[in-house]
């Protein structure tokens, strides 16, 4: 039967008294909203799987969830504008794509701030990030639903250890690493001691495979996932980022959301971003000796040697004099 044919036929079955219950289903199916999701991570990454295992069946009800992956619906980057434009319901966004409208969103963006996955989630439940989620809200249009653990982000060269041993931020001079088209994210990437270019996700494994990058930086599971240890020979376990993405939703599609739909949506993302959390957690700890399998040498590195450079880069930049006062030492606080 066609749409307008069930349609009609329901219509005489109202007017008969006859409508089963069995029938109801398709009736709300007509009118069910659609809520569209814009990310550059692949159908395989946990962020995406969570979304469509978890996110997707707790809204069925009301909504039909429709994602795009591998930036296949709005280049990396332009996710966040296209939802505030109407265009686009949901992305996986990151706080250095929101710092490019609000400097002060830097402050999560940068180098070893956040320690792990449980301090994100400490960090993003605080009453201290009320501020910053209300002038999304407001000046942008983009609810923050939650958090979202990407993992601890390293660097990743074509180079073999013998040629370039990573030990220290000296031993990046001159090295060209890919860095996300970002201001915050180039900034990192220069904090680091290497030089930055910027490059959507999309074009990373094609710009190692070339040499167009000496490099790249992202969690285990993301360099598995997107298969960079294909075309890169050394990891350099530096953690300079416990990275993180929100799960951000139209604010003028909540608006539009009854009470109950509200909460049910709030629930979906907040599991979502927990199973997602749990999922990558338990790959980031499994994942290296896997890599080293395929031949990609993964050490650890001098540590307080990166994090004492990277801070130092931070203080006195223009990210920090855009962060509130306070907000850095009540972001330590929360922390083990
Ligand atoms: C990346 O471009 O390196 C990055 O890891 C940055 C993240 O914020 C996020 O956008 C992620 O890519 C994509 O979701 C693809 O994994």
């Amino acid at each position: 039967m066609t749409k307008m044919t069930r349609r009609a036929a329901t219509a005489s079955l109202y007017a008969l008294g006859l409508v089963v219950s069995m029938y109801a289903p398709t009736l709300a199916d007509d009118h069910k909203m659609t809520f569209t999701l814009a990310t550059s991570g692949s159908e395989t990454d946990q962020r995406s799987i969570a979304m469509a295992e978890v996110f997707a069946p707790m809204i069925a009800e009301f909504a039909d969830y429709q994602p795009g992956y591998n930036g296949t619906l709005f280049a990396q980057g332009t996710e966040l504008e296209a939802i505030s434009r109407g265009n686009l319901t949901m992305s996986i966004a990151s706080a250095q794509e929101l710092a490019q409208f609000f400097p002060e969103f830097s402050i999560f963006a940068t180098g070893y701030v956040h320690q792990d996955a449980a301090h994100q989630v400490r960090v993003f439940n605080d009453a201290l990030m009320d501020p910053f989620k209300q002038k999304v809200e407001d000046e942008l249009g983009v609810k923050l639903l939650s958090v979202m653990y990407l993992g601890r982000r390293h660097v990743n060269l074509r180079q073999p250890r013998s040629e370039v041993d990573v030990q220290t931020p000296a031993d990046l001079a001159g090295v060209n690493i890919r860095m996300p088209g970002t201001d915050a994210w180039q900034f990192l990437g220069a904090a680091l001691g290497a030089s930055p270019t910027p490059m959507a996700f999309t074009e990373v494994y094609t710009a190692l495979s070339t040499g167009a990058v000496d490099g790249q930086d992202n969690p285990l599971p993301t360099v598995v996932d997107a298969k960079f240890y294909e075309v890169t020979k050394q990891i350099s376990l530096t953690s300079h980022l416990v990275d993180l993405n929100y799960i951000a939703f139209s604010k003028e599609t909540w608006d539009s959301l009854d009470p109950d739909q509200k909460v049910t949506v709030q629930r979906a993302a907040d599991a979502a971003a927990a199973v997602g959390r749990l999922k990558q957690l338990e790959k980031e700890s499994n994942l290296a000796d896997f890599i080293r399998g395929q031949g990609v040498e993964v050490y650890t590195p001098d540590l307080d040697a990166f994090r004492n450079h990277v801070q130092a880069q931070y203080i006195g930049s223009e990210f920090a004099a855009a962060w509130p006062e306070g907000v850095l030492e009540k972001i330590n606080a929360l922390g083990n």
